[in-house]
């Protein structure tokens, strides 16, 4: 559309506003209630024009290819100052005298003196909250923060009260910041054009993106807690981070962060850090140099050689630590040690993830891009609460939601997006299979499938069809304890959307049958040809930790090479050893449990735990404390004191993420830039060093001096990885796997043309409903569901070491009403929860988001104990442990 301004034509898209022609037109107006990533309201009036001979506010009016703008003249420039100084007048000085505002900005350029600013102030201040503070008195009522809290957080925590001249903002609710809907993501603080809303450290009146030392240095990385990705500037001065700010370009963050991100940076300088090596001696851990460290763990490994042979030595690899340092930890393992026994915490998580889209569709990973979710009206939330788990993705689904977007979520628990949902089913946990197959079973009966898509890209919809037959809605609902009409009603959702997209996450992955839950998922987006095709986003697993995808393309797994390519395959290893120089060994290593198995029994002679709480985090605790015990070596490589270095022989200081120089793998495949912004403290390392050394001590060379030479080498092991290095990631940005080399097509949107399965089709899987591994009876009557919350990540051992510990200082068993008057629980008070295995000890919290019969805790606060109470029953495929099933007794105190 051509649009006049100022007598010249420009060009602008159809639906831009009179503000957009004129900054096409090479113009800047004054903005003050405006955000690019907001709808305009247009009620600042700092942006006044004429379009057609009216004044009007540039921001709200439509542009017209028959109206013409008049943004220049002396006469508009005084009533946009008028507009300002009108403001601004009400202010107290304060509101411009440190200058580092876009208000004070704006003024500045205006030449609007601070001496204009002369209201009395004396409205108050809410510092409740520990990252988020308010100055009443600086607050000009624009209403960005709102927006930005309502309409890209969709927390819909801020308001604005009051009339006229008195009109500011106020958390929902009445009461204090703290006490409010408020998710600490930050955007309110990085929308403020004034610092009213700003951050603790920073003066009031200062916006974070200018109120920063000159001195301090901007390092772009990727957020090192969930497998999101966001795109982060961490801002630092002498190597300590004074401030993270959000990533405006960030491909999949795009502006947004969450309160880890954000925020939990705090554990970085806390006084209890690792900052040099530790060896046992007489029970007790004692500081020795690097020297000593590293000489002690080489000779135990040689002797653990010498004694058992190279598969008496396991490592498990961090899926926190960047691919390049996955890379060379499991090449040390394959080359140095000689055993192929490396697993890493997907093992946990979304092993039968990996398996279940494998055996679907041929790779390891999600089946779309993220950037497409515009397109998608039905998403379809399986066992996942991103709301909590994946903030900004949860934030970018919830707002497709309220734009149209129909939105089903199955989760036994009311949280998060189920509060949105158009139909939210609540299965019995453990029972996605028929749930899934239910569907599947409306799908066909009702014809909502694909027939042509079923016949020329799938296999499997004969024994599917079979399988199905025995889940007819009233059986589907019966095993699941879902009302048969809101399966049906969500089937025909998911069946006549245009462009569905299916999101889970552990809450189909962590069962016994975990990875059949992924395949009769995948069936689903099989049957209507919503995969690998324009009529559907196929399949999302909201993977977890930052680099649990990548730490497994890099093929930190006992039976996969870098690629996944399997160590059993001749040709698979010829590959790797054409690169590495040695053989590689052919029979698949230990998985984590068989890790402890072997332990146990005696036959593990040395274990190196890099990155996992194991202690903490891993089931049936108290069998994988024995573990460690009977394991004559075990290393921890940690970047704090945890349950698992107290059974450590050495205790290795790592660096974290915000330290160190590599890439991580994010949910939808992409690999992104991870960049050191701060200096590990006093003589803690990066694992990439760390491993280094030990090979050095072994009298190996591992090659790959640097994380990027070690990029380099990776993409010579496996076909997905050709195209990829740090160069031209810092030249492009992200990009997904797989990655051909430049000028080749790394796509995000997978199977387009063919599935990579070997028949070149999508294989429907047919396995029945089977039951879980564990059923609450008569002596352990409750389900136990662990997982997540907001504030806190897996161990805690970062978050609790942060103000998130201010926001939620401790650890609740959440207890629907008739259970906590059965079990006469009350709120706020201490809990005793017994599993066959162990007890662990909580604080009531009394809620109807479970249902009767079940409870639910996180995993936050490993001296609570909850991994005493989980079995080893584990995906039969995968080796996954069902966490979402436990079957437990309470008891008051
Ligand atoms: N704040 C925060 N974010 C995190 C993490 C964290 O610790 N804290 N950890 C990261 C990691 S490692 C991971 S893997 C991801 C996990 O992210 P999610 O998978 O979203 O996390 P969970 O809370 O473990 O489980 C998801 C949901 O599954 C539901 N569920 C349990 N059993 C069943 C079932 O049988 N069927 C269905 N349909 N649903 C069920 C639970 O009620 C729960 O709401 O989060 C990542 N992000
Ligand atoms: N009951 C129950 N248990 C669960 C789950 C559940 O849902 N229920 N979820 C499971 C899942 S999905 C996961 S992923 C696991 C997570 O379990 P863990 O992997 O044990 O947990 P994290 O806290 O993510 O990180 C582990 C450790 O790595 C350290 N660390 C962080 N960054 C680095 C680094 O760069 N280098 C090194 N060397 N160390 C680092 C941290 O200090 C932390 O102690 O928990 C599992 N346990
Ligand atoms: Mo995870």
């Amino acid at each position: 559309m051509r649009v006049v301004v100022d007598g010249h034509a420009c060009e602008v898209a159809p639906g831009a506003s009179v503000l957009d022609a004129v900054r096409a037109a090479g113009l800047t107006l004054p903005t003050l209630c405006h955000d690019d990533r907001l709808r305009p309201v247009g009620s600042c009036r700092t942006c006044l024009v004429r379009v057609g001979g009216n004044v009007a506010a540039a921001c709200v009016t439509p542009a017209s290819e028959d109206t013409p703008v008049e943004a220049a003249g002396e006469e508009l420039d005084a009533l946009r100052e008028d507009a300002v100084r009108l403001l601004v007048s009400a202010l107290p000085a304060r509101a411009l005298a440190g200058g580092r505002s876009e208000l004070a900005e704006l003024c500045a350029s205006m030449g609007i003196t601070p001496e204009t600013a002369k209201g009395a102030g004396g409205r108050g201040r809410d510092e409740s909250h520990p990252y988020v503070h308010l100055d009443r008195d600086l607050c000009i009522a624009c209403g960005r923060c709102v927006r930005m809290c309502a309409d890209t957080q969709g927390a819909f925590a801020l308001t604005l009260v009051g009339r006229g001249a008195e009109t500011v903002v106020a958390p929902g609710g009445g009461g204090s910041w703290a006490e409010s809907d408020c998710v600490s993501c930050g955007g309110c603080v990085d929308t403020c054009p004034t610092g009213a809303i700003h951050q603790p450290g920073l003066p009031p009146g200062a916006c974070a993106s200018r109120a920063l030392p000159e001195a301090a240095v901007t390092t772009r990385t990727t957020c090192g807690y969930c497998a999101v990705g966001c795109s982060l500037d961490v801002v630092a001065e002498d190597g300590r981070v004074l401030a993270v700010l959000p990533g405006r370009d960030g491909p999949v963050n795009r502006g947004a962060a969450c309160v880890k991100g954000r925020f939990a940076h705090g554990y970085l300088r806390a006084d209890d850090r690792l900052t040099e090596p530790l060896l046992r001696r007489d029970g007790r851990l004692e500081p020795v140099s690097w020297a000593q460290a590293i000489d002690h763990v080489a000779r135990g490994l040689n002797a653990a050689i010498a004694a058992g042979g190279p598969d008496s030595i396991a490592a498990i690899s961090s899926a926190r630590a960047t691919n390049e340092e996955n890379y060379l930890i499991q090449k040390f393992m394959r080359t140095v040690i000689g055993t192929n026994n490396i697993d890493n915490c997907s093992r946990l998580c979304h092993a039968p993830s990996a398996a279940g889209l494998t055996a679907s569709f041929g790779l390891a990973g999600g089946t779309d891009s993220f950037d497409d979710i515009e397109r998608a009206d039905c998403l379809l939330v399986v066992g996942a609460n991103p709301v909590e788990a994946h903030p900004v993705v949860g934030a970018r689904l919830l707002q497709r939601a309220l734009n149209g977007a129909t939105l089903v979520v199955a989760d036994p628990r009311a949280v998060g997006l189920a509060g949105y949902a158009d139909i939210h089913l609540r299965p019995r946990p453990g029972t996605n299979v028929a749930l899934c197959h239910g569907i599947a079973h409306v799908l066909l009966d009702e014809g909502l499938v694909d027939e042509e898509f079923l016949r020329e890209r799938a296999a499997g919809l004969a024994e599917l069809t079979e399988t199905v037959k025995r889940y007819p809605p009233p059986v589907a609902a019966e095993v699941t304890g879902v009302p048969e009409a809101d399966l049906v009603a969500a089937a025909r959702s998911y069946g006549r959307a245009r462009c569905p997209a299916i999101f889970y996450g552990l809450g189909v992955t962590e069962h016994l049958h975990g990875t059949d839950g992924v395949r009769s998922l995948a069936n689903l987006a099989i049957l209507r040809g919503a995969v690998g095709t324009s009529r559907g986003l196929g399949v999302f697993p909201l993977r977890g930790q930052n680099n649990v995808q990548g730490a497994s393309d890099m093929g930190a797994l006992p039976d996969s090479l870098p690629g996944y390519r399997k160590v059993a395959e001749p040709e698979a290893r010829a590959l790797a050893e054409s690169v590495w120089g040695v053989p590689v060994p052919d029979r698949a290593g230990l998985r984590i449990p068989q890790m402890f198995d072997a332990a146990r029994a005696g036959r593990l002679r040395a274990l190196w735990i890099i990155g996992e709480d194991v202690c903490s985090t891993d089931p049936d605790s108290n069998r994988v404390a024995a573990a460690l015990d009977a394991c004559p070596l075990v290393i921890a490589q940690e970047l704090f004191p945890s349950a698992t270095t107290g059974h450590a022989d050495v205790v290795l200081p790592a660096a974290s993420w915000l330290e160190k120089d590599g890439t991580f793998v994010n949910f939808d495949r992409r690999f992104q830039r991870v960049r050191a912004a701060a200096r590990p403290p006093g003589r803690a390392r990066t694992d990439f060093e760390i491993v280094h050394a030990l090979a050095a001590a072994l009298g190996a060379d591992l090659g790959c001096p640097t994380p990027a030479a070690a990029l380099d080498e990776c993409a010579r092991t496996s076909p997905h990885f050709t195209g990829l290095s740090h160069e031209r990631l810092d030249r492009e940005g992200a990009l997904p796997w797989p990655c051909p080399p430049p000028g080749g097509d790394a796509r995000g949107k997978l199977y387009t043309d063919r599935f990579a399965t070997p028949d070149g089709r999508a294989h429907l899987a047919a396995a029945p409903y089977l039951p879980p591994g564990e059923q609450p009876d008569d002596e352990y009557p409750l389900l136990l569901i662990t997982g997540r919350r907001l504030e806190h990540y897996n161990s805690g051992s970062m978050t609790r070491r942060t103000d998130d510990l201010r926001l939620a200082p401790t650890d609740h068993l959440d207890v629907h009403p008739d259970d906590a008057a059965r079990h006469r629980l009350a709120d706020g008070r201490p809990v005793t929860v017994e599993s066959r295995r162990g007890r662990a000890r909580l604080t009531v919290r009394i809620g109807t988001q479970t249902e009767p019969g079940q409870l639910f805790c996180a995993i936050h606060f490993p001296d609570s104990n909850v991994n005493a109470l989980t079995s080893d029953h584990a995906d039969t495929a995968t080796s996954c442990p069902e966490y979402k099933v436990t079957a437990v007794r309470i008891s008051p105190g």
